[in-house]
């Protein structure tokens, strides 16, 4: 038996299967570069769903990492440390806000995010206890807490896992007037994605986000936008939402702020709502640790020294125009923004899955999402001539027979 089938049928028989994973077991990241171990190489092109911005084992954002592993890794909260405050004070400025509260995944930071706006919707709008609401958008993604799940409109991420939080109305996206019909005057919050990732790279209609923010603002609704994928570059600016020029009340981050090598993840607010939070009313034993807060501030700092947004705005324009070009018998259409891109399948191409297979074996690792959508996210640092490479072979695929369904 190979070493992968005896991986493969190891993580199969001891691990819950949460996930279908493509066959292929990797064992080294450089840059843009996997290898599995068989020593095949191949080109990334989910990037961790946007959590490898950076690109695999960036040298600088290791550096980091290694420089603050002979230092100190873990203190808790109870203490202050060396890295917090700069890393805090360097992401308030990054992010145009002015406090942050760390916590270490997505899901985490989303549900910070929660407390956050309930919390002002009590103590500032003055709604009555236990009354607020937040809306939420259909097909949206926030993470896998129960909590977050309550708002998913999505059953296979909800089933047999209730009873659910309350609180929560789901309007459709990218429909703005829906917006303005559901909020009540115990609205605290409007929450949502500016691109819809696992929906499918769903880009809401242009202006959208400006309307919004003018009807939250109108109508003393918090807006708070989740970046967690869509920030840091990924879609040619440093978050999606300066494509709009707005400013949320609250914004969510995650994912590529720990430059690929360490959970990070966090909130941005306005004083007047990360104010609100005292001593005891809301923590995490690894949030805010010296080790993240090292590795996070090397990140940021290498997406403005390398201009990883403008790379991604250009060579995302180039890479759609291209994908356009092939005028492939089973593209319905391309969606996406910067190196954030999904190509819709029509409907009678069948499902993704069977074309992320034969990308796989021409060395080109992508993802279906839904049933008809392959999602592109090469890491930012990705250059032209390999972007050329994965088109060719992209090309061969989609123009080619229909590729058929692995076992
Ligand atoms: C999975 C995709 C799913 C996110 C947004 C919060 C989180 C995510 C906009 C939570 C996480 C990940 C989770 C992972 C697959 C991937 C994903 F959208 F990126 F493709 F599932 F929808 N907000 N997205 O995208 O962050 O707690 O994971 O750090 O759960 O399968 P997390």
């Amino acid at each position: 038996m190979s070493q992968t089938q005896a991986l493969m049928d190891q993580e199969t028989r001891y691990g819950a299967h949460n996930y279908l994973p493509l066959p292929v077991v990797l064992s080294k990241g450089e840059g843009i570069w996997v290898y599995d171990v068989e020593g095949n190489r191949y080109l990334d092109f989910l990037s961790c769903y946007s959590a490898v911005n950076h690109g695999h084992r960036h040298p600088k954002i290791v550096e980091a990492l290694t420089e603050q592993l002979g230092r100190l890794t873990l203190t808790s909260r109870a203490f202050y440390n060396d890295q917090l405050g700069p890393f805090l004070e360097e992401l308030a400025d990054y992010t145009h806000m002015d406090m942050i509260l760390p916590m270490n995944t997505g899901a985490e930071a989303v549900e910070t995010a929660v407390k956050a706006v309930r919390r002002w919707g009590y103590r500032v709008k003055g709604i009555p206890a236990e009354q607020a609401e937040i809306i939420v958008c259909n097909d949206n993604f926030h993470g896998r807490t129960v909590t977050v799940i309550s708002f998913s409109s999505e059953q296979a991420y909800r089933a047999d896992f209730g009873p659910y939080t309350p609180g929560f109305t789901i309007i459709p996206y990218g429909d703005s007037k829906a917006l303005e019909d559901a909020i009540t005057d115990r609205t605290c919050a409007f929450l949502v994605e500016p691109i819809q990732g696992e929906a499918g790279v769903m880009v809401p209609p242009d202006g959208y986000l400006k309307d919004v923010r003018r009807i939250c603002t109108e109508r003393n609704v918090l807006l708070a936008l989740d970046e967690v994928q869509t920030g840091f570059g990924r879609t040619g600016k440093r978050f999606c939402h300066w494509h709009d020029e707005i400013e949320p009340d609250v914004l969510v981050m995650g994912k590529a702020l720990g430059g690929g090598v360490y959970p990070v993840s966090a909130i941005a607010a306005k004083r007047e709502i990360l104010g609100l939070f005292e001593p005891g009313s809301h923590g995490s034993t690894f949030g805010g640790n010296p080790l993240g807060a090292a590795v996070a501030r090397r990140a940021i700092k290498v997406i403005e020294d390398e201009g990883l947004a403008e790379r991604a705005d250009e060579l995302g324009r180039y890479f759609t125009e291209r994908l356009l070009g092939m005028g492939s018998p089973y593209v319905d259409h391309v969606r996406g923004k910067g190196l954030l891109i999904g190509l819709v399948l029509k409907n009678d191409a069948g499902s993704a899955r069977p074309f992320a297979e034969a990308l796989m074996k021409r060395g080109l690792l992508c993802k279906e999402t839904h049933e008809n959508v392959l999602r592109f996210a090469p890491p930012l640092v990705i250059e032209k001539k390999d972007l050329d490479w994965a088109l060719e072979h992209i090309e061969a695929v989609l123009t080619g027979p229909a590729p058929t369904r692995g076992k």
